[in-house]
């Protein structure tokens, strides 16, 4: 079988997903670290975003499409169930996270923090509106793990993989921290996956 090459910063939520898929399943994998629009990236994703994979003459852009793939074609445990009503439930989540979570926790919220328009100075406004509308979205994640401690059935799918990074983000500022520290289900739930081998050994490096 060829190498299966991921590729995309550490930094991103969905690279570190797609690369907890590779080691929650026992995936061997090449990670080649490339940066969004650089040459590599721009060659196999349209608008030269992360993570991009690469499996002989198989090229996919798109973390759901690419956990999809390698839960496919590679041994390991499942990360999407085969039972109809737990894959589905998982796609939910995913698009979800994706949709929603993403767009609120990282796009607005942590990018705010991290890549704020004027250099050195965050939007501190802006960011207290977008960690009020965060309330509701954790309040719902809270919900959805206080039954199994999983978003999906009783064991770790995509569904989690795919929430976790952005979760450890969130979790770095302020507001997050005090949000989710307070969300009794969503903090024990963190706890015990941030200890997961996969999600410790794919993390990205310390901030400088
Ligand atoms: N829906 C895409 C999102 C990928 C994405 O937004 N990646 C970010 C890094 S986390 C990126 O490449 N941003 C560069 C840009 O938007 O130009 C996926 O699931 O892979």
């Amino acid at each position: 079988m060829p190498a299966l090459e991921i590729i995309g910063a550490p930094q991103s939520n969905y690279v570190w997903a797609v690369r907890m898929v590779c080691e929650e399943k026992g995936v061997p994998y090449e990670y080649k670290p490339e940066r969004p629009h650089t040459p590599d990236v721009d060659a196999i994703h349209p608008f030269g975003k992360i993570p991009v994979m690469r499996h002989g003459d198989v090229t996919l852009c798109e973390s759901k499409a690419i956990a999809s793939y390698i839960d496919c074609v590679f041994d390991g445990p499942k990360v999407i169930p085969e039972d109809p009503r737990l894959g589905a439930q998982v796609e939910q989540w995913v698009s979800l996270g994706n949709v929603e979570f993403d767009k609120l926790m990282i796009r607005q919220y942590v990018v705010g923090y991290v890549f704020p328009k004027e250099p050195g100075k965050p939007d501190m406004a802006a960011i207290g509106e977008v960690a009020e509308k965060m309330k509701k979205q954790v309040a719902v994640l809270d919900r959805a793990v206080a039954g199994t401690g999983h978003l999906v059935g009783d064991s770790l799918t995509l569904a989690d993989i795919n929430i976790l990074p952005m979760l450890f983000y969130v979790n770095r500022f302020e507001e997050g921290k005090a949000m989710l520290g307070a969300a009794k289900n969503l903090s024990a739930y963190m706890e015990r996956h941030f200890a997961r081998d996969s999600f410790k050994n794919t993390a990205p490096p310390p901030r400088q």
